[in-house]
């Protein structure tokens, strides 16, 4: 699917909303000066982009939800390590705040600037490297957009080992640095396993060469690894080799309703044992998540009769034998049926239908965003309490104009929480009906606050309910080695108390 970003319309009538609220500008940060601009444009030279008009600056200022807004008045776009080096040790020098950016897609308002940092954006570096057809790896500039490297791969037999519904504009340096999960990570793992390598460079401009291609390297502290998930607070991604799987050549995609939650689950399991070594996705929706992809995403079919049942599932196999793959799809489905779990179910007959079932579930972020206000959660928690949390979050929240709904990646313990709001702005009584309800909820349980978008500013205050004082401590720490002026992405992440001066 590709994404088009929501009309500035929608997205302007619901800009504010953040829990707890915005940080003050911290007065140690240096003000963009003419001076700064004019630097910043030499380094660039003539291949980079640099955008200081009002109107042009409006995209890196807001993000995707429109929740979040700054007000930077340069946005840097350079082409080369060696120009983000450039910009980074400058601004390092000057002390100003830099926040880097990829696609503007997350959901947490890492991506955007809190007041007037610079914003430092990937978008102009784009290049795809080099690519090995028989060790699948890949070696690219981090401004790759996630679609295109997908693209490229397809031509040449292989697949990105990850894949989500923003995938036609976020970039892959993004992804690297949110660790972003999506729909197959149930088959290839994280973003932890298929990196190799990566370049970073530091807050002072000091490039890191951490761009090796082994499948094996046990050579000291595995460092990359600190920087996968970083959300920009401790380098900027520039470059990076990832181990890229062949392309599956059958792909069948299954759509079911069920009665109950424990019913998911029960299918979940009866994938995991039938279809084993080609399962690569088990996502579910409850019938408040696909009533709004229906009523908010014009195109979308309910790939069944049935719109009423309380549970969907997509289901989906990747292999390499078609006939195969079919049968042992066929076998699940029997048995589903056998064990009385099925509502109504349809397997998709051509790649139509099959995309037709992955954009009701991709599509109801964005559904989401045009039936109004949105309130998101992305929690892990163990399986079988996964559900009771939107179920106990529709009791605290009754009303007409509310919507409570959830959905996600049941394969991965990974619920996506949202509330919806159609009166469509944020309003003090619900946001505090559901924090710190939602936290303390998650917290009891061990479960994280947050599995797969991160913490951005939206939850940096919070990282304390998914993780004990002392790794506090110690990622306070990191972040005042590698950035110690603390210039990187500040306000994100980690929590004001443990955030050092710098400066
Ligand atoms: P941005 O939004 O630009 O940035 C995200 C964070 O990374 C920010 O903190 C930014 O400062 C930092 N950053 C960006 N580039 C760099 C870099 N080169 N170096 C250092 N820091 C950098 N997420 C999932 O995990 N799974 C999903 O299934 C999923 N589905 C989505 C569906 C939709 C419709 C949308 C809108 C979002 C979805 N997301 C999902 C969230 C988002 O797409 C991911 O977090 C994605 O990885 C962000 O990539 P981006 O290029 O847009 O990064
Ligand atoms: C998804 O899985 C994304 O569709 C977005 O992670 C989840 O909108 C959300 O809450
Ligand atoms: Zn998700």
């Amino acid at each position: 699917m590709l994404l088009r970003r929501t009309a500035p319309g929608v997205v302007g009538r619901l800009a504010r909303g953040l829990s707890g609220g915005r940080p003050p500008r911290d007065d140690k940060f240096a003000r963009v000066t003419q001076e700064d601009v004019q630097y910043f444009r030499e380094a660039l030279g003539a291949g980079g982009r640099l955008v200081t008009d009002r109107e042009g600056l409006q995209a890196f200022n807001r993000d995707w939800l429109g929740n979040f807004e700054g007000a930077t008045s340069v946005a840097v776009c350079p082409t080369s390590t060696q120009q983000v080096s450039k910009v980074l040790s400058y601004c390092n020098e000057r002390c100003l705040a830099v926040v880097p950016q990829g696609g503007n897609t997350g959901l947490v308002g890492g991506s955007v600037p809190v007041h007037d940092e610079v914003v430092l954006s990937t978008s102009a570096m784009d290049n795809i490297i080099s690519f090995d057809e028989v060790s699948g790896i890949l070696n690219c500039q981090s401004g790759c957009i996630l679609q295109a490297l997908d693209t490229y791969l397809a031509e040449r037999g292989h697949t990105m080992p990850l894949d989500l519904g923003a995938k036609g504009s976020c970039q892959i340096g993004g992804n690297v640095s949110t660790n972003a999960g999506g729909v197959r990570l149930l088959r290839y793992g994280s973003l932890h396993g298929s990196v190799l390598g990566l370049e970073v460079v530091l807050a002072n401009g000091e490039v890191l060469d951490l761009w090796q291609s082994l499948r094996k390297d046990n050579t000291g502290y595995d460092l990359k690894q600190l920087f996968i998930g970083a959300e920009g607070t401790l380098g900027i991604v520039t470059g990076m080799s990832l181990l890229c799987p062949a392309r599956p050549t059958s792909v069948q995609v299954s759509f079911l309703s069920c009665k109950s939650f424990p019913d998911v689950l029960h299918i979940f399991r009866l994938a995991k044992q039938h279809l084993g070594e080609v399962l690569s996705a088990v996502e579910f929706l409850d019938r408040e998540s696909l009533v709004t992809a229906l009523e908010h995403m014009p195109g979308i079919r309910n790939p069944l009769p049935d719109g009423t049942s309380p549970f969907y599932m997509l289901v989906e196999t990747s292999g390499s034998s078609e006939t195969h793959d079919k049968n042992k799809v066929e076998e699940f489905l029997a048995e589903v049926m056998s064990a009385g779990l099925l509502v109504d179910g349809a397997l998709a007959q051509d790649t139509s239908q099959a995309s037709n079932m992955w954009r009701v579930r991709e599509g109801v972020t964005e559904a989401l965003v045009r039936r109004g206000k949105v309130y998101k959660y992305d929690v892990s928690l163990p399986l079988a309490e996964m559900y009771a949390l939107v179920e106990e979050m529709r009791e605290r929240l009754p009303g007409d104009s509310i919507r409570v709904v959830g959905y996600g990646h049941v394969g991965d313990g990974n619920l996506h929480l949202n509330i919806s709001d159609a009166r469509g702005k944020e309003r003090q009584e619900v946001r505090e009906a559901i924090e710190p309800f939602v936290y303390e909820w998650t917290r009891e349980r061990r479960g994280s606050i947050s599995a797969e978008h991160g913490l951005g500013l939206m939850k940096a205050e919070c990282i304390r309910y998914s993780k004990p004082e002392a790794a506090v401590r110690i990622m306070g720490a990191v972040k005042k080695m590698l950035d110690p002026k603390g210039i990187l992405n500040p306000y994100k992440v980690l929590p004001r108390d443990v955030v050092h001066e710098g400066c």
